[in-house]
C-alpha cells in the first residue's frame, strides 16, 4: 500500500483570517489534522487556488456570488480570492512551507477558468493538471484527502480521483471544513455513493 496525503486548498483565503474572501468557519483549525494524516503517507501533496484578481467570475460583494455564468468555464460568480502575492494565497498557519511538499498543484490561474477539483484545469475535465498521472507514476494506491472546502474543492477532487478507479479514496472529515451544513451533508452523500470512504477522524482513517 502506497499512501498519498492531499492538502486541498488549505489556504488562508478560505478561513476567518480573510473575512473579505471566502471564510469557511474554522477553516484555520485543520493544520494539525492535516499534519497527522500526512504522517501515514509516503507522499504529501498541496493544492492551491491561484486566481487573477480580474478573473471573469469575480464580483465585488458577497451578495453577488453564486450567479450562474453560462457558456464559460467558470460555473458561477465568486468574490476575489487566493490571489498570488496576497495573504489569502498563503497556506494556513501550521502547515509546512510549499517547498517541503512532494508535489504542488496550482489551479485556476487562467482568468476565464474556475476549476474546483485538483485533477483538471477546466470544468469539462479535458485538461489534466497531471495530478492523477503523478500519483500513478509514484505507485500510489490510497489517497487521504483533507482541506477546504468540504463541499467544493475537497468533494470535487475526491470524486475526480475516485472516478479513475485507480485509488482507494479516503476523505478525512476531521481535516476538512465546509461552507454550510446542508451542502456538506449533500456532498458527503454524493461522495459516499460514489464509493469514497469517509472517515470522521484519524483513527477511522487507519482502520480503512
Ligand atoms: C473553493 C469555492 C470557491 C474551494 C474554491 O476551495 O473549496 N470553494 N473556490
Amino acid at each position: 500500500m502506497v499512501i498519498a496525503a492531499i492538502d486541498v486548498d488549505a489556504q488562508q483565503t478560505f478561513t476567518p483570517l480573510c473575512p473579505d474572501e471566502l471564510p469557511v468557519p474554522e477553516g484555520h483549525h485543520i493544520a494539525l489534522a492535516l499534519n497527522q494524516q500526512a504522517e501515514l503517507a509516503a507522499w504529501r501533496i498541496l493544492t492551491k487556488d491561484a486566481h487573477p484578481q480580474n478573473a471573469v467570475w469575480v464580483v465585488d460583494s458577497h451578495d453577488k456570488m453564486f450567479q450562474p455564468l453560462p457558456h464559460t468555464n467558470a460555473d458561477m460568480t465568486w468574490v476575489k480570492h487566493a490571489v498570488p502575492g496576497s495573504k489569502g494565497f498563503e497556506v494556513i498557519p501550521g502547515l509546512p512551507k510549499v517547498t517541503e511538499y512532494d508535489h504542488v498543484i496550482w489551479k485556476g490561474i487562467e482568468p476565464d477558468l474556475h476549476p474546483y477539483g485538483a485533477c483538471f484545469h477546466d470544468l469539462e475535465e479535458k485538461l489534466s493538471t497531471g495530478l492523477i498521472e503523478w500519483l500513478h507514476h509514484k505507485g500510489v494506491t490510497t489517497v487521504i484527502i483533507g482541506g477546504l472546502a468540504t463541499d467544493y474543492c475537497v468533494k470535487t477532487t475526491a470524486l475526480q480521483l475516485q472516478s479513475t478507479k485507480r485509488f482507494k479514496v479516503i476523505v478525512n472529515l476531521s481535516a476538512c471544513r465546509g461552507i454550510s451544513s446542508d451542502t456538506i451533508a449533500e456532498s458527503c452523500d454524493r461522495m459516499r455513493s460514489a464509493g469514497i470512504l469517509l472517515a470522521s477522524n484519524l483513527d477511522e482513517v487507519k482502520q480503512l
